[in-house]
């Protein structure tokens, strides 16, 4: 790298709006540790949960069990920022900025707010509604370059990179323009029971995989998982979505293509491929699972790790958004 080059910045984020998936894990999560030369902020979301109703004493818990996931999947707390979204007050300040840069029709258009107005018909909130705007704030408050997700959220970073586009034809270079980063083989994975839907953190519980469920239920999970009824183990999404789900899940925690995953267990039933899928999970997630009992043993040292890292993200978070107050003109003491 040329001296004077800038670091990339690296943002990202998971709500603890249920107990994290094999879905966020393969999407997002493990590709958290794939830049070693950028500056990573890797953030708790826990402001976006509130769009929809939470148990609070069961929010706190998980907003803590997340934070200790992202350090058990190797996320080293001292090279990389890890905090929680609401010790930040820049998040939701910069929001209010920029709804006032968004316009209802963009917002009308997200896939996300149509599916979460159908599942929480009885609570469509001027929140659901502008979730993308305070995911936009998230991203453009780190001069973020890269932002590693899964393929829902891709729709949601073309709309940040579309209010930051906006403002800065205004204002002139205020933000950088982040990219999405979305590996293909592991892009989206699907609900164990019903595979053409997404698997989801605040769906039923036989639909996922959780990152801390036990061996025996990762077993009994997969065992049960929608298939069909022709018993050859192809990779083809549209005629066989339960097989090819499977098989994006063994082939991505393989690094294989699920096509070579599928050849590898050609002629065998599956039975096989249950077997090997969950497998492969076990293996994954048990020393994930080892450090993060051991991390959240230690309770003290993980608050001590998210106050400090909130403080880091507070003084970046701050600098942008000074420059953004003396753009639109708000007077500043
Ligand atoms: N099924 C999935 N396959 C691949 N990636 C996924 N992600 C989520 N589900 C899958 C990715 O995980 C990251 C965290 O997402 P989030 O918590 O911000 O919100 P989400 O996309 O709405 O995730 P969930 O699990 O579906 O949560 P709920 O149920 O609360 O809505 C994102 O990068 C996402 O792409």
């Amino acid at each position: 790298m040329e001296q004077n080059e800038k670091r990339k910045v690296v943002f990202s984020g998971i709500q603890p709006s249920g107990n994290i998936t094999l879905g966020n894990y393969i999407g997002a999560l493990r590709n958290f540790s794939s830049f070693p030369d950028a500056d990573c902020l890797y953030c708790v979301v826990d402001l976006h949960t509130l769009t929809v109703r939470q148990n609070p004493a069961e929010l706190r818990k998980r907003t803590t069990s997340l934070a200790a996931l992202y350090v058990a999947c190797g996320l080293d707390p001292e090279e990389n920022i890890i905090y929680c979204q609401s010790h930040v007050p820049a998040h939701a300040e910069l929001a209010w900025i920029l709804n006032c840069f968004t316009y209802m029709g963009e917002l009308n258009r997200m896939t996300q707010f149509k599916d979460k107005s159908a599942k929480h018909a009885d609570n469509i909130n001027a929140g659901l509604f502008t979730y993308p705007v305070l995911m936009a704030s998230d991203i453009l408050l780190y001069q973020t370059d890269i932002v590693p997700v899964g393929v829902d959220q891709k729709q949601h970073v073309e709309i940040c990179r579309d209010i930051a586009q906006r403002f800065n034809g205004i204002y002139g270079d205020v933000f950088t323009i982040p990219e999405p980063y979305i590996r293909k083989a592991s892009a989206k994975i699907m609900s164990l029971t019903e595979p053409t839907r997404k698997m989801s953190k605040s769906d039923p519980e036989d639909t996922f995989i959780a990152l801390l469920d036990k061996p025996e239920d990762i077993r009994r999970k997969i065992k049960r998982a929608v298939t069909d009824s022709d018993g050859e183990i192809r990779y083809d999404p549209e005629n066989k979505p339960g097989v090819s789900n499977l098989l994006t899940i063994l082939a991505a925690l393989k690094n294989q293509t699920p096509e070579e995953a599928a050849a590898v267990l050609s002629g065998l039933g599956y039975g096989a491929l249950k077997e090997a899928v969950t497998d492969a999970v076990i293996t994954e997630f048990t020393p994930i699972q080892q450090r993060y009992n051991e991390i959240l043993a230690d309770k003290e040292g993980l608050n001590a790790m998210l106050r400090r890292n909130a403080e880091k993200a507070d003084y970046l978070a701050r600098k942008t958004l000074r420059k953004v107050y003396k753009k639109v003109g708000l007077f500043q003491l």
